[in-house]
């Protein structure tokens, strides 16, 4: 794969601002999209938050191949994360956010007593990749429209405090990837889920990625939605030819519009055309 740019300039700026916010933070909230446990862990925030309580949320919940994600929501739990699997569309699990963090920092919350401190505001900064839901939650934590969401990647561009409950504050963050990978799938895999532009990666070859990994691990999937007989043998660029033929997506002289296929097949992953999917599976 050719030298990729996917960590724009400006999270650089991102990543400082998080850096010099994180000693007002009680707790941390880091966002993971569930279909992609691994993946979507970002090693700089990791190193950035080092050992300040943290609360892994995975959200997309709706999206994601449960039993792939209870292997890794078990990986992380005997690494010493707390975990919460949630769906901030639905608000599925939202509101045990609060009650969680409470008991998270019931020991800091005692010891300020002791010392006649007491705790009045609970402030968690909100982190992960880009597009994974991160102001989509805070809107459903605050039941409005405070901040902006989109299904793009780089939605919110600066830093925002948001009052929850008069005790609670949270900073909604711009999402941030890390400067250098090393597993060209993690790369496939974040492309693949919309964390990253479609055009940073050569559009071809994430689509090629996606289907050789779903004839893997979904064979049975593929089969009934785009009608394979033949998936041992089938390449993905015929799995494109099949959906083309399903879906009417020809150009003129009646080859297959790749561009048109493409779409077709990542809106079909994205918007659980396929069911729920997790591309980690490779690491578990
Ligand atoms: N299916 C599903 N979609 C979700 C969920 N949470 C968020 N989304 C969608 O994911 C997209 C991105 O949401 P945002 O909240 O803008 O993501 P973000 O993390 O703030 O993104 P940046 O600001 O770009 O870093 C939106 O289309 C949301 O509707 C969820 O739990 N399930
Ligand atoms: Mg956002």
């Amino acid at each position: 794969m050719k030298q990729v740019q996917w960590f724009p300039g400006h999270m650089f700026k991102s990543l400082r601002e998080i850096r010099e916010k994180i000693k007002l933070m009680d707790i941390i909230y880091l966002l993971i999209d569930a279909r992609l446990p691994f993946s979507s862990m970002n090693p700089e925030i990791l190193k950035i938050i080092g050992d300040k309580p943290t609360l892994l949320l995975f959200n997309k919940l709706d999206l994601a191949d449960r039993k792939m994600l209870d292997y890794w929501v078990d990986y992380y739990e005997k690494k010493g994360f707390y975990t919460l699997l949630i769906n901030s569309n639905s608000g599925f699990n939202v509101n045990k956010i609060y009650s969680r963090s409470k008991q998270i920092l019931e020991e800091k919350i005692l010891r300020a007593e002791k010392k006649g401190v007491t705790f009045k505001i609970m402030r968690g900064m909100i982190l992960g990749i880009p597009n994974v839901g991160k102001s989509t939650l805070i809107n459903k934590m605050v039941n409005k429209k405070a901040t902006v969401t989109g299904n793009r990647p780089g939605v919110t561009k600066s830093q925002q405090w948001i009052k929850i409950h008069p005790d609670f504050e949270l900073l909604d963050t711009p999402g941030v990837l890390w400067p250098k990978f090393d597993d060209k799938n993690v790369g496939y895999a974040l492309a693949v889920t919309g964390a990253i532009k479609d055009d940073t990666l050569p559009i071809e070859e994430v689509v090629v990625y996606a289907l050789e990994y779903l004839k893997k691990y979904y064979p049975k999937r593929l089969i009934e939605k785009y009608q394979i007989s033949n998936i041992n043998d089938i390449t993905p660029h015929e799995i494109l030819d099949k959906i083309a033929e399903q879906r009417g997506a020809f150009i003129k002289g009646g080859t297959t519009d790749y561009e048109r296929v493409y779409t077709i097949l990542l809106t079909d992953i994205r918007s659980k055309g396929l069911g729920p999917l997790s591309f980690d599976a490779s690491q578990s």
